[in-house]
């Protein structure tokens, strides 16, 4: 927390380290810092500061827009959380741990561009592997007091000559505002500590999402917890419950990835001619993302020309569009966290034939038919039994169904395999655990993607339709009011299309 008292950081303890008991400890790891050793250091760390990159955050921020005050915060309600579940062990004192991701390899040692574990970084805002964040509750106080500590990677400046600088603890202190920093092997210290029985910890240890650091340090604890019944309880399901709500600051973020991917969609669809190689689209694609400051693509986006866009993963891109067909464009770009997840369909000659015309339209009836329904108290699974119900009426019309199916979804969903929507965030597939089946609330965020697809080979649709495909997808904060739609930008009436597309012609 900035502006924490520094008295806080001294234990209850009489002089001895809460963790390993030394006295020699204590000494090094709890003298009251001066304020100013808070403050972020003078020089480069792990991750972008406000003093190395203004241009991206203001003094106070831990990742761009989201302040060390936003990430205590979240902490803190994590905590209350437990508080809740955990009424039955009264007396016990609670400790949750969560680990980074590890650095993934492409080859050899190549490293993969590094993503950090999103639960992780939900709770503290640092952005390097091998680090483990450690909430513990304080002794003698009640939930959800607790102290925020970060495990994470001593400077070393043999490997920093290659991976680049590191945070140390100091670093990981002052930039995220955490109470306190170890280097990473005195974890074992604190697993020591917390095999006693009045210890529950809060951890997945069936799922660890650094295996290394699990073997390393936690699998024993895990074992000895496992053992004694109620010891050790899973924490991704509450962190996950705290993330399906966004605050202000997140939808912020939000509303930027929305805008930027909107921009790029139309830069994509200005460039569109025929023929095109799908990966020019997607290179594209991309370029417009990242120029605009997105860090890099949410996932591999599917450029999907005719009969391609109804494998509905297709991520090959690597065929070239003919005059007259269609594109699908399902893309999203990772801007400071948080993601956006659009989906187009468009002419790639810029002008819609008839026959695509009318499957667009059906589909842009029934998608803005399930935006209209994104209000608090309606559930996902709500609008996507709306979305099969207009579904087969519009099946209907277009001669691809022979009777109204209203009740018939089995027929309709012949004809679009995926759900409605997904809850979207740091993840494109956000807090996967949620139930779709919970009523929609204020603050959440969502997509809303229905998509016809009729494959080239189905002999039971009429010829005129075969090998088309169209998917409409936009992002919504459902608000108290109206749904705000991230998206919006993103064209999406025909007209608009064409508009645009044809401005290349
Ligand atoms: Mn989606």
């Amino acid at each position: 927390m900035p502006g924490l008292p520094a008295q806080r950081l001294i234990p209850a303890a009489k002089g001895l380290c809460i963790i390993s008991g030394c006295k020699s400890c204590f000494l090094r790891r709890f003298s009251i810092q001066p304020a100013q050793q808070r403050k972020i250091p003078n020089r480069y760390l792990g991750q972008p500061s406000s003093f190395t990159h203004p241009h991206l955050l203001k003094p106070g921020e831990v990742t761009p827009g989201l302040s060390q005050v936003e990430y205590a915060l979240r902490r803190h309600k994590l905590m209350t959380l437990i508080k809740k579940e955990a009424q039955k062990c009264s007396g016990m004192d609670h400790t949750v741990i969560l680990l980074s991701n590890p650095t993934y390899y492409m080859s050899n040692d190549i490293p993969y561009t590094f993503h950090q574990d999103t639960n992780f970084l939900y709770l503290c805002g640092f952005q390097e592997p091998d680090s483990i964040l450690v909430l513990q509750s304080l002794p003698g106080e009640a939930l959800p007091s607790h102290k925020a500590m970060l495990f994470v990677p001593r400077r070393d400046p043999s490997r920093e000559l290659w991976d680049g600088p590191r945070s140390g603890t100091d670093g990981a202190v002052a930039l995220t505002g955490v109470d306190e920093a170890y280097p990473i092997e005195e974890i074992r210290y604190l697993v020591t500590k917390l095999k006693g029985d009045s210890d529950m910890v809060w951890y997945d240890s069936a799922k660890p999402v650094h295996t290394q650091l699990h073997s390393d340090y936690l699998q024993s604890l895990a074992e000895i917890k496992a053992r004694s019944k109620n010891h050790i309880q899973g924490i991704n399901h509450l962190v996950q419950q705290l993330r399906m709500i966004k605050s202000p600051a997140e939808i912020e973020r939000m509303k930027v990835a929305g805008r930027v991917t909107s921009q790029a969609f139309i830069e994509t669809m200005f460039a569109s001619k025929s023929p095109v190689d799908e990966a020019f689209l997607y290179a594209k694609f991309e370029f417009e993302c990242r120029a605009r400051g997105a860090d890099i693509l949410a996932y591999p986006p599917v450029v999907a020309g005719g009969n391609r866009s109804n494998t509905l993963h297709y991520v090959k891109n690597n065929q070239l569009i003919k005059d007259g067909e269609m594109v699908l464009l399902d893309g999203g770009c990772e801007f400071s966290c948080y993601v956006s997840d659009i989906t187009r369909t468009w002419p790639i000659n810029g002008r819609f034939t008839d026959p695509q015309a009318e499957l667009y339209q059906a589909v842009l009836e029934i998608q803005k038919s399930c935006l209209s329904l994104c209000s608090p108290g309606v559930s996902l699974e709500n609008i996507y039994s709306l979305m099969l119900s207009l579904m087969g009426q519009k099946l209907k019309e277009l001669g691809i169904l022979k009777k109204s199916t209203t009740e018939n979804f089995k027929a309709v969903r012949k004809y679009c395999p995926h759900h409605v929507g997904h809850y979207l965030g740091m993840d494109v597939h956000d807090t996967p655990d949620m139930s779709r089946s919970l009523p929609l609330q204020p603050g959440m965020v969502i997509t809303i993607e229905p998509g016809i697809y009729i494959p080239q080979d189905d002999m039971a649709a009429p010829e005129r339709l075969r090998g088309l495909g169209v998917r409409i997808e936009d992002d919504v904060v459902v608000t108290e009011d109206a749904p705000l739609i991230l998206s919006a930008d993103c064209p999406k009436e025909i007209y608009h299309v064409e508009h645009i597309c044809g401005r290349s012609l």
